[in-house]
């Protein structure tokens, strides 16, 4: 399996919920290497970029409306299977239907509200960061843990 990135973010109802430090925790214990991390404002001009495969569907503005209601945190994550085992961390997109044990399934309710973006896919994962960070705030590193965590 090759080492992916994707793009994960803590929501603004992440954020305002101080809700922070417990979804990245639960990304670096899964074992997922952070390469890129900040606390930012999303501009309209980026959430139209990160979400234009949603344009014109009926959630589309309220869902430019809430990412760019408040900061987020931004994270650029990296691993084995990155993507995957970031949506499985996550769990499904709507609270309801998300499993006990994912960040969704056991902090969030409504879908507009659902504290936690993953990438779907690792062309994905790659056109997101690009959105979010300029290349030199991405940090190559070789985590000292990575033998117990990769074979
Ligand atoms: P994100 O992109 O936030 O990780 O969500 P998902 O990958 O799990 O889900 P998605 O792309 O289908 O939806 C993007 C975003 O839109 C919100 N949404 C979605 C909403 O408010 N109402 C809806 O009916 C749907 C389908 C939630 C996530």
């Amino acid at each position: 399996m090759a080492v992916e990135r994707t793009f994960v973010a803590v929501k603004p109802d992440g954020v305002e919920r101080i809700l922070v430090g417990e979804v990245v925790g639960r990304f670096e214990k899964r074992g997922l290497k952070i390469v890129g991390m900040k606390f930012m404002k999303v501009t309209k001009e980026m959430a139209e970029q990160h979400y234009g495969e949603h344009k014109g569907k009926p959630f589309y503005d309220g869902l430019v409306s809430y990412i760019t209601s408040g900061p987020i945190v931004a994270m650029a994550l990296e691993g084995k299977n990155a993507v995957a085992l970031a949506r499985q961390t996550i769990g499904a997109t709507k609270p309801q239907d998300a499993a006990p044990g994912t960040i969704r399934g056991d902090l969030a309710v409504e879908i507009g509200r659902n504290i936690v973006h993953g990438s779907d896919s690792p062309e994905n994962g790659q056109r997101e960061i690009g959105i979010f960070f300029k290349p030199e705030e991405l940090v190559e590193w070789s985590g000292s843990l990575n033998k117990w965590i990769w074979e």
